[in-house]
């Protein structure tokens, strides 16, 4: 056995997400990890000002949670905010009562309810506010058959005298502050001013663990909606924003509310432009996870934390300076990529690696 003569150095050359060093506190105030917003309102609210009003939403995804702060205010007098979220293949575009859970009775009530082409529900966050004047409840929902749906949790951000973070019993964590008195006004459907939308700070904000919407990969589509209290009277605030002079859908689509009616008559394909936004999906760093030296064969074997779909280059360097590609195009394995390859030249020399994404 030859002694092992070489000294070999590994770097990940990452770009680590500035989130990360800023970190992101449940509390119902953006922190400013989120960056720039993934939706923000065009139109005044139908719902009154201070009353219900989605200002913005901003989201990320930290170390397997997704984080989601949607600014504005939920008016306590049991409206809903039901944020629908697509995170997997399949689901539904139209919602099927008889093949969903049913609790607090959403289902039913949203029942024929279409959204865009593109988006398939999966999940349902329901967040009702108004029970003491000041109580928020969180139900969630998995959709389709056998899924599941329940109260989670029960928090008065007043009454405890802080907007959060409060832990829900299936690991959502929510903060809540509804002091905003700025952002949109209420000449309902006229166009909004997006700047004063963009300043509003405060809101709802969650962070939900990426294991209970399917553990996604890639991007994440949510639509996020103001709903009466028996969920069937539509205000017109929703994120992805409605178009200009949309006024409150309420039950039928024209604003009327109907007595034991669905939402059948609403669909999100009559109204310009998407109602759901877009988050990109985790970040892995890239990281050289595992480095091995065969001396007989002179093979050296590198495996790194990859993105299934993608391309790396190797290169190295013997005095992090000069850089030399040893091998490009290396397509990815999966969520974990091994590359071999022979040391060529001086076997005395440090030497250093670097993968680098293509
Ligand atoms: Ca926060
Ligand atoms: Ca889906
Ligand atoms: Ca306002
Ligand atoms: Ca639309």
């Amino acid at each position: 056995m030859r002694i092992l003569k070489l000294a070999l150095f590994i770097l990940g050359c990452a770009l680590m997400s500035e989130s990360l060093l800023l970190g992101i506190e449940v509390d119902g105030e953006r922190d400013e990890g989120y960056g720039d917003p993934v939706a923000v309102q065009r139109i005044q609210t139908g719902f009154g000002d201070p009353g219900s009003e989605l200002d913005a939403a901003y989201a990320i995804v930290l170390e397997e949670k997704l984080y989601l702060m949607i600014t504005g205010n939920l008016e306590p007098n049991f409206n809903k905010l039901e944020i629908f979220i697509d995170s997997k293949l399949g689901g539904q575009n139209k919602i099927i009562a008889k093949e969903n859970p049913n609790n607090d009775n959403w289902s039913a009530k949203f029942d024929g309810f279409t959204f865009d082409s593109g988006f398939t529900a999966d999940y349902l966050l329901i967040v009702r506010h108004g029970l003491g004047g000041t109580q928020l409840d969180l139900d969630f929902a998995e959709l389709g058959e056998g899924g599941k749906g329940s109260l989670i949790g029960r928090f008065d951000p007043v009454s405890l005298g802080r907007p959060g973070p409060f832990e829900a019993s299936n690991g959502v964590v929510i903060g809540f502050d509804n002091t905003n008195s700025a952002g949109i006004g209420s000449t309902q459907g006229q166009l909004a001013n997006q700047e004063s939308a963009s300043l509003v700070s405060t809101g709802l904000e969650l962070s939900i663990p990426m294991n209970l919407i399917g553990s996604p990969r890639g991007e994440i589509k949510i639509c996020a909606m103001i709903n009466g209290h028996g969920h069937d009277y539509l205000s017109n605030q929703f994120l992805g924003s409605m178009p200009e002079w949309t006024r409150n859908p309420g039950t039928n689509g024209q604003g009327e509310f109907v007595q034991d009616s669905s939402l059948k008559d609403v669909d999100l394909n009559d109204y310009e432009g998407d109602q759901f936004f877009v988050v990109s999906g985790p970040v892995t760093p890239l990281q050289i996870i595992n480095l091995s030296y065969d001396a007989e064969s002179e093979n050296v074997s590198i495996t790194w934390a990859s993105y299934p779909d993608s391309f790396y280059t190797i290169e190295s360097s013997i005095d992090m300076k000069v850089w030399q590609e040893m091998d490009d195009g290396i397509e990815s394995q999966g969520e974990q990529t091994t590359h071999d390859h022979l040391i060529l030249g001086n076997k005395d020399k440090s030497r250093f690696y670097r993968i680098v994404k293509e």
